[in-house]
């Protein structure tokens, strides 16, 4: 190992370098070299003999390890002190010298050849192997302004000219590729033909990051081949055809919709061909289907070549006056650009097998797609057994200035070999045409290659220049490999170029006038495959001309089809949502109860533990006080109520999957859904021990990394594959949501929309105003209400069971506050033939609060039972008031509506004050709103002032969401106008306490928390001073 890193050091050096401001583009910067160059642009070039400066060195250093050798004074200090005592030097070295030792000068034609000359190669061999890349041919256009790094000059190490062709003895290692060989002498000058061919030309390989040995073995041998790659005729022909279908299709586009918008690929053609190479490998290696992510760029090209979309309809979606099937009163969302639009197709392979392509649909939020397609990767592992994780793989494709920019590129990465959270491997391809719309990269990322990021995964990153064509279809497949082999992440970065401005209507000129006086002159990448060809004798001009004409003439006849083509009802069901309810058809309401047998069997079943496990003494209590309440039937707390969600959906045989920051645990201590052995470490989850023989992924609960976006996108992703899975995401406290705002925006709240693709996700983010804080206080609950579609003036059709409403709206907003109704709010997501995202505003303090338990009778489907309505035991939309009214209270003066956990302070302040003329009132689904719940009690307190009460101040919490549709009740109501509804909260700050510089944050919070709290109670229970609506009459102190 001490060998392969010793060049690594090396490697390091080259890479100090200084930021250039000349026009780079293949790579971010210039490189200014420590000295003179002498020997870097060919190995014949070689001027004149420079010896590297000496550097001296400390006597106190030969004890170093090899990988630390970096000057040939060192070599020789720690060569003299090996000659006169082996164990003087570190064992690395002593093994290295004895390697040489007595072979150096045997065989013939290398007498004279000293220890230090075989080291200096050495050493150079493994600068290639580190360093090749940087001297790599990878800009098409030729403009990159790096130079090679002094490491890679035969001069560094003390070669000169009269040394080319001299022999070395260069042994034979037990290493793989070309010093693995069985050739110990070789001339300089084959050495060096040898490394530059394998690392110097269109491909530069990036893999000595790698710790593995034997995986940069694996490379090795693919690298540093006795003969350089070569494609034959066979092969050589279909890639012609592929790279030809690329180009015209563009060509096509580009002459009949000269103005449309497509982000043409032009400049990058060899995608299309290096993806279908890539995918015809993983195919013949078992992959059975990709999911696949990708930008704007070229997407067009990949639905039409690759996922085969029909040509038709692509160009009938370019047409105005396209025709559309009569969509009225059908599922049909508000729809999504094209170049935003996914599809699936099952692709045959050039080895004769078929493979499922899927492209998710994406936003236009570069990047923000890609944690989405790696959780639907994983779901699809789950749902076909995929235990290995070989037939389903993840491909992502992005641009080079999102794929160096973009945060949550990192934040994918890093899920990549979490145990819950890996998919054996993405291949990312990154369209590399050295600019992001009018940046270059210089401006756009402080890293030498764009695709730096995937260092801190030790993933192999090729290099490749995207004008050769065969060396881009190399890399594909190769990546293809080494996903198939070592199952972890890879990169190919194509450069090239972008022919056209950012899209059809830009004009580059404007800002990269040299690159672009370039572009104009230079040949497409098909011109110069054809030319190789040609000029090989495998094809002849006819045979080109024949081709050619028959892609022509097909995309004229799909062109002309597009034009009678009625764009077909969009489809919306993969296979596993067959029977599935759009928001046209109705699906009924069901109850959420469980029968009691089955109750008492989980409850039991999750309360007790292995004999032999010893958990912490803490611990040991909860599980005893969940195994009381169970068989007591009373006082079951939050926890439980989830834990008993879980547990019998599982009976019910759905996928249970609740992932987030130190959900395990829990933040705040109370799920304890995975316990630790105090004495041995072992883990167990009681959870996973429901039934017999139990998947061991059927429940999953999992700590993830301290990502949100990255976390959330995967969770959605998984989310999206199967409605036989309810997955759930925790954010840590309700306000780091925000990380995450553009699964909220993009894809979440939209996304069904959009694209007709439902998911039940839930979101369970903590919240309360409860003394922690500016932050932690609050999930921004008004984010969520605000980005609900549903209209508030009007109030759909409300029948128990045949209700539609929450199927036509984007999402469920909750803020549940007993155990019983969070139980049926979790099951009845997956109780309904339609699919819902739930945002859940969870509790904190309400977790272990004395009056927020349910009992068990609460959870049954037993009719009489407590929590057996009307209409059967399910989730409560609304809490009607606890004092057991009857239905007509004209005697109560006031009716308090209110949300969360501030019920319960508005009830002890109730109770503390007598005032049982005040009825209060839980609206427990804020979104969609229970307008017929609420009619109900405004029935029921005909004379009753109506308050809307929250803890949080008037610009944030419920009330902006709230106010039209209560005014739209009590309008409907005959209850008075819209002044009639009154607002109790506190004040609109940006934040809802004040500090000053010297106060400790926590302190204040906490006593300004407790100072409002109570003034907004007996506010909301006894003031009389609302003079106008929409104004707090709450003081401050
Ligand atoms: C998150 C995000 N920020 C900004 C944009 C606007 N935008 C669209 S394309 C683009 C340039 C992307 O450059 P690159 O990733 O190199 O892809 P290319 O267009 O060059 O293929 C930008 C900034 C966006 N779509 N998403
Ligand atoms: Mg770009």
């Amino acid at each position: 190992m001490a060998w392969f890193r010793a060049s690594l050091y090396l490697g390091k050096l080259a890479v100090r370098r200084t930021l250039s401001q000349g026009g780079s583009y293949g790579i971010r910067s210039r490189i200014f070299h420590l000295r003179d160059r002498r020997f870097h642009s060919t190995v014949f070039s070689l001027k004149e003999k420079a010896s590297p400066i000496p550097r001296a060195v400390p006597l106190s250093k030969l004890t170093d390890n090899f990988l630390d050798a970096t000057s040939s004074v060192y070599l020789e200090e720690l060569q003299r002190a090996w000659e006169s005592d082996p164990n003087s030097v570190d064992e690395s070295w002593d093994n290295f010298f004895r390697n040489f030792v007595g072979q150096a000068s045997g065989p013939a034609g290398v007498s004279g050849q000293t220890i230090q000359e075989s080291m200096r190669l050495m050493l150079l061999v493994r600068d290639y192997q580190v360093n090749g890349h940087l001297k790599s041919k990878l800009d098409p256009l030729g403009l990159e302004e790096r130079e090679a790094p002094d490491e890679l000059d035969p001069a560094f190490y003390g070669f000169t000219e009269t040394d080319l062709d001299r022999e070395f003895f260069i042994g034979v290692w037990s290493m793989s590729g070309f010093l693995s060989e069985n050739r110990p002498v070789q001339t300089l000058r084959s050495i060096l033909t040898r490394l530059e061919q394998a690392y110097c030309g269109s491909i530069g390989y990036e893999y000595m990051h790698i710790e593995e040995r034997e995986k940069c073995n694996w490379l090795r041998e693919k690298i540093e081949t006795p003969t350089p790659m070569h494609y034959n005729k066979d092969r050589r022909v279909v890639i012609l055809d592929r790279l030809m279908w690329s180009t015209q299709f563009e060509n096509f586009l580009a002459t009949k919709m000269k103005t449309a918008k497509r982000f043409g690929l032009e400049g990058g053609e060899t995608l299309i061909p290096g993806m279908k190479e890539m995918f015809d490998r993983s195919a013949d290696l078992g992959v059975e289907c990709i999911v696949v992510g990708m930008p704007h760029r070229g997407r067009l090209n990949v639905l039409g070549n690759v996922f085969r979309k029909p040509l038709r309809q692509i160009f009938s979606e370019f047409d105005k006056n396209s025709k559309f099937e009569d969509e009225s009163g059908l599922y049909t969302g508000t729809g999504d650009v094209k170049y935003h639009l996914g599809t699936s197709y099952d692709r045959p392979t050039r080895g004769g097998k078929r493979i499922h392509l899927s492209l998710v649909a994406n936003p236009s939020h570069l990047e923000a797609v890609d944690p989405v397609v790696i959780g639907k990767t994983r779901a699809k592992q789950y749902f076909t057994n995929d235990l290995d994780r070989t037939k389903n793989m993840a491909v992502l494709i992005h641009g080079d200035g999102s794929f160096a920019g973009q945060g949550v590129v990192y934040e994918t990465l890093h899920l990549s070999a979490l145990p819950n959270y890996t998919t054996g491997g993405t291949i990312h391809i990154v369209v590399n045409n050295q600019v992001a719309f009018t940046t270059d990269p210089r401006s756009g990322r402080s890293s030498e290659y764009c695709t730096d990021v995937a260092h801190a995964l030790n993933a192999p990153i090729f290099h490749v220049n995207g004008d050769d064509i065969e060396a881009v279809v190399h890399v594909c497949e190769l990546a293809a490999q080494w996903r198939q082999t070592f199952h972890s992440d890879v990169v190919v970065d194509i450069v090239c170029y972008r022919r056209f401005g950012h899209n059809e209507i830009d004009e580059p000129f404007f800002t990269q006038p040299n690159m672009y006086k370039v572009i104009q002159k230079h040949p497409s990448s098909l011109r110069i495959y054809k030319n190789k060809l040609l000029e090989s004798g495998e094809v002849t001009e006819e045979d080109l001309e024949r081709m050619h004409k028959k892609v022509e003439s097909i995309l004229n006849e799909e062109f002309l089809n597009s034009k009678d083509y009625v764009q077909q009802r969009r489809d919306w069901l993969s296979t596993n949502w067959k029977g599935f309810k759009s928001p046209e058809q109705l699906s009924r309401i069901r109850n959420t109860g469980v029968n009691p047998e089955v109750l008492m069997k989980v409850g039991r079943a999750i309360t007790v533990l292995p004999e032999d496990f010893k958990p912490h003494r803490a611990v040991k209590k909860v599980y005893e006080d969940r195994a009381k309440m169970i068989e007591t039937g009373e006082g079951l707390d939050w926890a439980m109520g989830e834990a008993l969600a879980f547990g019998t959906l599982l009976v019910e045989g759905k996928h249970v999957r609740l992932s987030g920051q130190d959900v395990e645990r829990g933040t705040f201590s109370h799920r304890h859904a995975i316990l630790h052995d105090q004495e041995t470490g072992r883990i167990y989850c009681p959870l996973d021990h429901v039934m017999e023989n139990q998947n061991a992924e059927m429940f999953t609960v999992s700590n993830s990394s301290l990502s949100e976006f990255g976390v959330l996108g995967f969770e959605l992703g998984y989310s999206m594959e199967s409605p036989d899975a309810i997955v759930l995401w925790e954010a840590q406290f309700g306000d780091f949501s925000n990380g995450a705002q553009v699964i909220f925006d993009q894809f979440l709240s939209s996304g069904e929309a959009k694209w007709l693709r439902q998911t039940g996700l839930v979101v369970l983010l903590p919240h309360g105003y409860d003394g922690q804080g500016p932050e932690h206080s609050s999930a921004r609950l008004e984010r969520f209400l605000q980005m609900s579609d549903e209209n508030p003036y009007e109030i759909l059709e409300m029948d128990p069971t045949h209700r539609k409403q929450i199927q036509k709206c984007n999402w469920q907003v909750v803020n549940a506050t007993t155990p019983a109704n969070y139980f049926h709010v979790i099951r009845r997501q997956m109780h309904r033939e339609f699919r819902k995202p739930l945002i859940v505003m969870s509790p904190k303090n309400l977790l272990r609060y004395k009056f927020c338990k349910s009992n068990l009778s609460e959870f049954d489907d037993v009719q009489g039972h407590e929590g057996f309505d009307t209409q059967g035991t399910r989730f409560k939309r609304l809490i009607k008031d606890q004092n057991n009214h009857s239905d007509l209270e004209k005697g109560i003066r006031r009716l308090v509506l209110c949300s969360g956990k501030v019920y319960y302070e508005l009830d002890e302040e109730r109770q503390k004050l007598n005032a049982n003329d005040v009825a209060i009132c839980r609206v427990e689904q804020l979104c969609p709103f229970p307008f017929d719940l609420v009619q109900r009690e405004l029935k029921r307190y005909p004379n009753a002032e109506i308050v809307w009460c929250q803890e949080e101040p008037m610009n944030m919490g419920a009330y902006t969401y709230i106010a039209p549709r209560l005014y739209t009740a009590v309008k409907s109501s005959g209850r008075g106008s819209p002044e009639d509804v009154k607002y109790v909260g506190r004040p609109p700050p940006p934040v809802y306490c004040r500090f000053t510089k010297t106060n400790k944050l926590r302190f204040l919070a906490l006593q300004c928390n407790v100072k409002q709290s109570s003034i907004l109670t007996r506010a909301a229970l006894f003031k009389r001073v609302f003079k106008t609506n929409f104004r707090l009459e709450i003081p401050e102190s």
